[in-house]
């Protein structure tokens, strides 16, 4: 086809034709419905936080290929589980002020199935433990030891998560030891993911180390459903990076996903979730939210706290790393 076929759809939407609804029977007036009349949807296609190129290349190619959502999450964010050099995902994520690695990491399918693992130690890709625990257990969080020995019983290998690189600057840390939200991009490397495969069906997963030198046992959003990512697939999906604490107060993954529902866009829809954040957090500064959204028709959206923040976007239409507005414009 299919890039003639999509090309031809492309100019007919520019010409406004497309705005006839694909789904003219609508049941009833639900705003759920209302997303589904706007136009005939894109996919496959994927959407990451950050500049994540080859996860997002991975998790393309796993989508063009006619594999499931489910699948290009996987095999798109353990690209950033296995980067080394990637200190908040994964091996080489910067440690807790103990000097132990824990990950975080979560994935929903479009049945609302899904799995989690919160402050793992000494297994290199949370995000497929997750994947087991959503398939295997009946349940849908497992915590720390619980989650280690469930990833050996599973299979995984016991591996060293902490790098030189990050073991010598936790050690430069210690010496002063103040602990710090820190609003640069550096320091927010969470990859959360969404994807719409051939079929329409919606995926999504997030990765992280979580905040650098945390207290033991600290948990942030990104393995909580709800907050550090939702998927509905009678709507879309949402997913968070930033200061996890504060995007679990407001749920804020739900609740964009919710907004959408109510007929909002993905980029209003993450607006009003940074919106409300900073309502609770009047004329505070010192920390960075970042949210991205995908709505059921493929359409896309992201919004941030600070400047700086950008999400990758890889569809038919190419690969594109879309800078985002933000609440905070540069000083
Ligand atoms: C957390 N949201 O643990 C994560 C941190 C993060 O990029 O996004 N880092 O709170």
């Amino acid at each position: 086809m299919k890039r003639r076929k999509f090309l031809k759809k492309s100019s007919l939407s520019t010409a406004g034709i497309m705005a006839t609804p694909i789904i003219a029977s609508c049941k009833d007036n639900t705003k759920t419905d209302k997303i589904a009349t706007m136009q005939e949807a894109i996919k496959p296609i994927v959407i990451c936080t950050w500049n994540f190129a080859n996860a997002s290349a991975k998790a393309w190619q796993v989508l063009d290929s006619g594999g499931s959502a489910l699948d290009a999450i996987e095999q798109g964010v353990m690209v950033e589980e296995n980067d080394v050099d990637n200190q908040t995902v994964g091996t080489g994520g910067r440690p807790d002020r103990d000097g132990n690695v824990t990950l975080d990491a979560c994935i929903m399918d479009k049945d609302a199935n899904c799995g989690s693992v919160l402050a793992m130690q000494n297994i290199a890709n949370p995000i497929s433990v997750a994947r087991k625990v959503m398939e295997k257990t009946p349940h849908i969080f497992l915590a720390g030891k619980g989650a280690e020995q469930f990833a050996y019983e599973q299979g995984f290998k016991k591996v060293n998560l902490l790098t030189e690189k990050s073991k010598q600057e936790w050690l430069e840390w210690k010496k002063k030891s103040q602990y710090e939200t820190p609003i640069n991009i550096e320091n927010h490397d969470t990859i959360g993911m969404l994807a719409i495969d051939k079929n329409g069906a919606i995926a999504g997963g997030c990765t992280t180390s979580g905040m650098a030198y945390k207290l033991a046992g600290r948990v942030g959003d990104s393995p909580i459903i709800g907050a550090g990512l939702f998927v509905d697939n009678e709507v879309g999906g949402a997913t968070a990076t930033g200061v996890g604490e504060e995007v679990v107060r407001t749920v804020g993954s739900f609740l964009i996903v919710e907004l959408m529902r109510q007929g909002k866009s993905p980029q209003e829809a993450c607006e009003e979730g940074v919106k409300r954040i900073m309502a609770k957090n009047k004329d505070r500064k010192d920390f960075q939210i970042g949210f991205i959204a995908i709505n059921k028709n493929g359409e896309t959206g992201g919004y941030c706290i600070h400047p700086g923040f950008t999400y990758r976007e890889y569809s038919q239409k190419g690969h594109e790393n879309k800078l985002v507005e933000s609440f905070y414009k540069k000083s």
